[in-house]
């Protein structure tokens, strides 16, 4: 029988590296032979993520439900994927996932509770690693893009729902680590390494659901 491999979601402001220590993520496991998958919310490539790809970059308007749903919706589209490729002992590194879709939405002031909802029983992570960096050295990285929601005043509410995510994920059980990503991308690489290590050699439990 083949060993249920973990489920690793890395999360973050905008401009906190994600992508960059996501990819080098995946090159160190290749090397190292664990097989894994890369998956990233949104995922602009199906019909629904057109739509939230035009609304990022404000080619289309949408009530903040309405895309917050979309979003929600992105990630249903794609959790039975997930689900068999953890089974078929495939790690999957997913680059965001429910965590931004609560702290994007919540610091437009919808409820924390309604954002949580349509999230409630995809499938949980094993390991949430939370790249923190204050807006500040984010936006001297080089400034944020054009997309919507790329706004220092924004990022900062945003980290803050992040944290209170990671809070209550850590007192539900759940493994949230937060990392300082203001510092060199191979000191980060490093302590990502550590805690990938963790739970890619260590047992992994039956599969659970989110806020179930
Ligand atoms: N975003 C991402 C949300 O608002 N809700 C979500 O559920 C997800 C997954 O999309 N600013 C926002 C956060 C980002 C934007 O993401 C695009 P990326 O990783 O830059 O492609
Ligand atoms: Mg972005």
């Amino acid at each position: 029988m083949t060993r249920r491999a973990p489920f690793i979601v890395i999360e973050g402001l905008d401009r906190s590296g994600k992508s960059t220590q996501t990819a080098l993520l995946l090159q160190r496991m290749k090397a190292t032979n664990i097989p894994a998958q890369l998956v990233k919310f949104p995922d602009r490539t199906t019909a629904i993520g057109q739509m939230i790809n035009s609304y990022l970059q404000s080619d289309s308007d949408l009530d903040d439900r309405a895309i917050h749903l979309l979003f929600s919706a992105n990630r249903w589209e794609l959790a039975s994927t997930i689900e068999q490729l953890l089974n078929s002992g495939i790690s999957v590194v997913c680059d965001r996932y429910a965590f931004s879709g609560i702290a994007f939405s919540a610091s437009k002031g919808l409820s924390y509770e309604w954002c949580r909802s349509p999230d409630i029983s995809l499938p949980a992570p094993d390991l949430t690693l939370f790249l923190d960096i204050s807006p500040e050295a984010a936006k001297e990285r080089g400034g944020y893009g054009e997309e919507r929601y790329e706004k220092e005043e924004m990022q900062r509410k945003v980290g803050e729902i992040f944290r209170r995510i990671g809070r209550e994920i850590s007192a539900d059980g759940g493994k949230w680590v937060n990392i300082d990503a203001g510092r060199e991308r191979e000191a980060v690489a490093e302590e990502i390494w550590k805690w990938v290590e963790g739970v890619a050699n260590g047992a992994v439990g039956p599969s659970r659901r989110l806020w179930t």
